[in-house]
């Protein structure tokens, strides 16, 4: 029995990597009905078992247990989920703050998603050669905004000299997912980063196939300094999941350490008396942009209870 790790996966083929080589492996059948709710049973960052057939082949018989997995559902009240990666590292979140603009709550949402699937969060601040002075100064704030979080913050030019550097100890040896909106720069780091791997920048909206049923399987990039990167269009799904409303607060870290010393332990800060998330908005210790984020989930989330 060998070991090894999915790079790669069709659907019905899963690119296995052992040592130096790569087995392209089918499951034993038994597999896909005893995981009936997911359209795949195997995903990118899997550690399988698995038996070798052939030069190249092999049939996987076992999947180790996941640390973490990221799913998307074609819809909300879809049943069937597919898992997009497995045993993921972190979450580089690439933004720029200009060219174009990430929306705070589109960042705020991303993160929350992260921190239920238990995955660590970077924030990549991109394109900063082109901020002029007031951008330069909302990027300080910014940062401040997102460290009182817990995140750590990189801000990075990718315009000329490209200064990876910064980068590569925070990726090497890991699985990174790296996600943002399109143009603000993803492809370029990872062309940065593998010189002679050319993809394509300004990406052919592939995405639109996301929310179709025409499914795209996310690939790992093999940096070549040790780790992997998963760039995918899929990673648009990486909505909101299934929350209890209760839990949007203990995975926004700011709200959350703040929350202790709210009157109530079950304070949703949104009305209540002596809330210490209310207090710190007011004083400017909590920007209010985060705790904007937090009531529209909140209250999106409420909606969908009443509704759902
Ligand atoms: N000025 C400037 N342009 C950048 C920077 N990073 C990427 N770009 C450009 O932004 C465009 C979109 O980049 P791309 O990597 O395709 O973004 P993706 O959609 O996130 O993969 C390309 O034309 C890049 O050359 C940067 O740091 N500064
Ligand atoms: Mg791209
Ligand atoms: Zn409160």
């Amino acid at each position: 029995m060998e070991k090894g790790l999915v790079i790669k996966t069709t659907g019905s083929w899963h690119f296995v990597k052992s040592g130096r080589n790569v087995f392209n492996c089918k499951l034993k059948g038994t597999f896909r009905v005893r995981n009936i709710r997911n359209t795949n049973p195997v995903a990118v960052g899997d550690h399988v078992f698995f038996e070798i057939t052939g030069k190249d082949s092999g049939i996987i018989n076992g999947i180790e247990a996941r640390t973490n997995y990221i799913i998307r559902k074609a819809t909300n009240l879809a049943r069937e989920s597919q898992i997009l990666a497995a045993n993921v590292d972190q979450l580089i979140l690439m933004i720029t703050l200009k060219y174009p603009e990430t929306p705070l709550e589109f960042i705020d949402r991303f993160l929350l998603t992260a921190e239920a699937y238990h995955i660590k969060s970077i924030l990549v601040i991109n394109k900063t050669d082109l901020y002029n002075k007031e951008n330069l100064i909302w990027l300080d704030e910014f940062i401040k905004i997102y460290e009182f979080a817990d995140y750590r913050c990189i801000k990075l030019s990718l315009k000329d000299n490209k200064e990876t550097g910064s980068m590569i100890p925070l990726l090497k040896d890991k699985i990174s997912i790296i996600a943002g909106n399109s143009g603000v720069g993803k492809t370029t780091l990872i062309n940065a980063l593998c010189p002679g791997l050319n993809l394509k920048t300004k990406e052919i909206s592939s995405y639109h196939l996301a929310g179709k049923h025409a499914t795209t399987y996310p690939e790992m990039i093999e940096l070549p300094f040790g780790g992997y990167v998963i760039d995918t269009p899929g990673i648009r799904g990486f909505g909101i999941i299934d929350l209890n409303k209760n839990e949007i607060g203990l995975y926004f870290n700011d709200i959350f350490k703040l929350s202790k010393n709210c009157q109530f332990y079950n304070c949703t800060h949104l009305h209540e008396p002596n809330c210490a998330v209310l207090e710190a908005c007011k004083s400017g210790l909590l920007h209010e942009s985060r705790y904007k984020s937090y009531a529209n989930i909140f209250l999106d989330n409420n909606e969908k209870y009443r509704t759902g």
